[in-house]
């Protein structure tokens, strides 16, 4: 049975990921931080896997800040496949912290390549990097495909570009299974609640629930390319059966404005958004990312991916979940 090493394996993606590897039969190592709290409601409350397939998930303790960890880790487990998902993911927090923010999401990229190639890995392991629609930035043509120069506008978008090309090198140099899905905006009902999807579909939900008064917002005018999370985990296990390792843009080809997301999303709970939405400067950032939109043609050309959820049903059923949960109090 083959087994996969996830980092970020608690995060929004990991979770789904879990899920779908337990259910092709893996054996499933994840990294995990120390923190204060047990907490780790993704993967407490994962869906349709069965108790054989949970005893088939490991967690173990470390850090992508943390050599050793990485080092020891790869050398025992020896897995067949390895997923960095693991990064600080949030835009507007990286202008806060840029020096942690490159350490995790660029030097951690490196620190995780070399633990492969000194656990002897190098030839063996297929390696998937989780590389992000935010490189492309101040983007030079739209849509924006595997060929679009980047032009990255915050300090997360240059860690990732640094990774992303890590990568690739890593493949060119040492001749490893390396490759980068270069993943647009995906949502769940399980994306963290500070991202702006997941912050207005809460937010209407519990506004509808008489559980809130408002919601405050920045820039409504930014136009993003949201597809649903759980396809797109799909596709980075996808990527690694390929018979070579190329990168891929992962995306639905639509896009839309924060404030057409605002409006469908209250729309949903049969509210009008101008009541409540209050603006506050603190959620803009120091450089924005104005509009993207990704072309997946090479994914469907190469093996056959098409996104299935798109804006509308995505806001739906992120609403719907949200609204669900605040009625049930689970
Ligand atoms: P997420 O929900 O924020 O999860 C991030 C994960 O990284 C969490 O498991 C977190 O652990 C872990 N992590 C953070 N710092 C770490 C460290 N120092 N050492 C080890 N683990 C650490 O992110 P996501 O939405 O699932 O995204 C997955 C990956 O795809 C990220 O690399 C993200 O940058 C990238 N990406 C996301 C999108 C998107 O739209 N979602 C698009 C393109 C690329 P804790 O639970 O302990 O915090
Ligand atoms: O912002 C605007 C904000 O934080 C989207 C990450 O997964 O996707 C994500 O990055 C837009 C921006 O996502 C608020 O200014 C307005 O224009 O939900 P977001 P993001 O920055 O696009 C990429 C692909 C990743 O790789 C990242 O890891 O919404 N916006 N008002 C707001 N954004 C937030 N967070 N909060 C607001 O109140």
């Amino acid at each position: 049975m083959p087994s996969a090493f996830i980092t970020g394996i608690t995060g929004q993606d990991g979770s789904y990921l879990t899920e779908l590897l337990l259910a092709k039969g893996y054996t499933v190592h994840g990294l995990v931080r120390r923190s204060s709290s047990l907490d780790r409601g993704r993967l407490d409350n994962l869906e349709d896997v069965s108790d054989e397939a949970r005893a088939r998930l490991h967690l173990h303790y470390g850090d992508l800040g943390d050599s050793n960890s990485l080092y020891r880790l790869l050398g025992e487990l020896k897995p067949d496949e390895v997923y960095n998902l693991a990064s600080q993911s949030h835009v507007r927090v990286s202008f806060d912290m840029p020096e942690f923010t490159t350490d995790i999401n660029a030097t951690g990229t490196v620190r995780l390549l070399e633990a492969i190639r000194s656990a002897g890995l190098g030839k063996t392991t297929r390696y998937y990097q989780a590389s992000s629609s935010e490189m492309f930035g101040k983007a030079v043509e739209t849509p924006q495909r595997e060929t679009t120069r980047f032009h990255p506008r915050s300090p997360y978008a240059c860690a990732k570009v640094f990774s992303h090309y890590a990568t690739v090198n890593y493949r060119e140099a040492h001749g490893m299974f390396s490759c980068s899905g270069i993943l647009f905006n995906h949502e769940s009902p399980r994306r963290g609640e500070n991202f702006v999807t997941r912050k207005v579909t809460l937010a209407a939900a519990r506004i509808k629930a008489g559980l809130q008064e408002y919601v405050t917002l920045g820039n409504l005018e930014a136009r993003r390319d949201w597809g649903y999370a759980k396809e797109y985990a799909e596709v980075m296990w996808r990527m690694l059966q390929q018979d070579s390792p190329e990168d891929y843009v992962i995306a639905t080809g639509e896009c839309h404005s924060v404030e057409e997301w605002v409006a469908e999303a209250f729309a949903a709970v049969d509210l009008d958004w101008h009541d409540y939405v209050r603006f506050d400067q603190r959620f803009m950032r120091a450089s924005e990312v104005d509009e993207v939109v990704g072309d997946a043609s090479k994914a469907k050309r190469d093996f056959g991916w098409e996104p299935q959820v798109k804006f509308s049903k995505l806001v739906k059923l992120m609403v719907e979940a949200d609204l669900k949960a605040c009625l049930t109090g689970k």
